[in-house]
């Protein structure tokens, strides 16, 4: 599924081993939600013999708790609700396995994740978000990923704004040694994403990075900016950007969604990223964002580290929120 790297620690996922690594490493990134998850989901189905009224009311509750989000969790419960009506489900154990069913279901988009070679077309993917989601650093683990991949890799220092953006950018440059392009501070942030967009072209860049500065999504001003931005290299390349990609910070709670919708106004986005997800214990927030946006979420963040970036499983991902293991719904209890 993932390409080996030679400086991210690993496993090949092709082994039964590497997968077992993947696996924990999620897991390990997303303890705090599990913590509360599946002990409250443990506590709920002890000694139960068959599930009731109060057993689904406090499933709500976890999953509500757990930033799932109201439309989902209805939907889950409502369908849990139905089959043991009929009858189709009646054990505690069983009905952990429908959770875990109706959960990848609602992370799952269809359509598959572009996988790019080198060598085809350059690709430009534009990172926006809100400030300190995690844009740069999550720029910087994306080009070490890719370079490992066997793609060449060129930064853009589009955050023009900040204090001290473009040196933060120039360092995952040196990192991993691929160019970043730059103007002065205060620069025009679409003339030195342009710039950037011609460079790669001539350069048969696979792809570019391209870093805005951090802005909120309520600012009109802000947001007209990133418009622009798009517009700009769009204008050089009518595919381009061929990926718009929203980082949001998973502490935010139900508020990344709103994030998200408002700049899926300003910049059709075409993916999400999910950061800091090692950092709450409402990790159910990834269920709300795929529901109400539609959208693919591309990468997890589950840490600082480099190898913390994980792509994004919707099957890993639920089996690392329940504690299930990544065998499948039928797995033996
Ligand atoms: N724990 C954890 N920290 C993260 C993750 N991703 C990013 N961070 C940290 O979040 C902080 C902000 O990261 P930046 O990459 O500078 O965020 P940004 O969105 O570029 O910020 P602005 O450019 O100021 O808008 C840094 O300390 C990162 O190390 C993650 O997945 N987990
Ligand atoms: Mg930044």
């Amino acid at each position: 599924m993932f390409k080996r790297k030679n400086e991210i620690p690993e496993a090949s996922s092709g082994t039964e081993e590497g997968r077992r690594g993947l696996f924990s490493r999620m897991k390990q990134g997303l303890a705090k939600t599990r913590g509360s998850f599946t002990e409250g989901l443990a506590r709920l189905v002890a000694g139960k013999k068959q599930i009731d009224d109060e057993l689904l009311e406090e499933l709500e509750t976890l999953l509500i708790t757990a930033d799932v989000g109201v439309e989902v969790t209805t939907e889950i419960i409502d369908a849990i609700t139905e089959r043991v009506k009929r009858r189709d489900l009646d054990d505690p154990e069983a009905l952990v396995r429908a959770l875990r069913g109706y959960l990848v279901e609602a992370v799952s988009v269809p359509g598959e994740i572009p996988e790019w070679r080198p060598g085809e077309d350059n690709r430009v993917v534009l990172v926006v978000g809100v400030n300190g989601v995690g844009k740069t650093t999550t720029i910087g683990k994306l080009a070490a990923r890719y370079q490992q991949e066997g793609l060449s890799v060129m930064l853009a220092a589009g955050d023009t704004f900040r204090a001290a953006a473009v040196e933060q950018l120039q360092q995952w440059g040196q990192r991993c040694d691929c160019p970043v392009v730059a103007q002065d501070s205060g620069a025009d942030s679409a003339s030195v994403i342009h710039d950037a967009v011609q460079a790669a072209a001539s350069r048969g860049t696979d792809v570019l990075l391209a870093d805005t500065a951090g802005r909120l999504h309520t600012k009109t001003n802000l947001m007209e900016e990133l418009t622009k931005v798009r517009r700009v290299v769009n204008r050089l390349d009518g595919d381009a950007p061929h990926e718009t990609w929203l980082v949001v910070d998973a502490t935010t709670g139900q508020n990344a969604v709103a994030q998200a919708e408002k700049f899926n106004e300003s910049v059709p986005l075409t993916g999400l990223v999910v950061t800091k997800l090692d950092g709450t214990a409402k990790g159910g927030i990834a269920v709300s964002l795929v529901r109400r946006l539609g959208l693919p979420i591309r990468y997890i963040g589950v840490g600082e580290g480099l190898e913390d970036l994980r792509p994004f499983d919707p099957e890993a991902y639920v089996d690392a929120l329940l504690d299930t293991e990544p065998a499948g719904t039928d797995a033996a209890p």
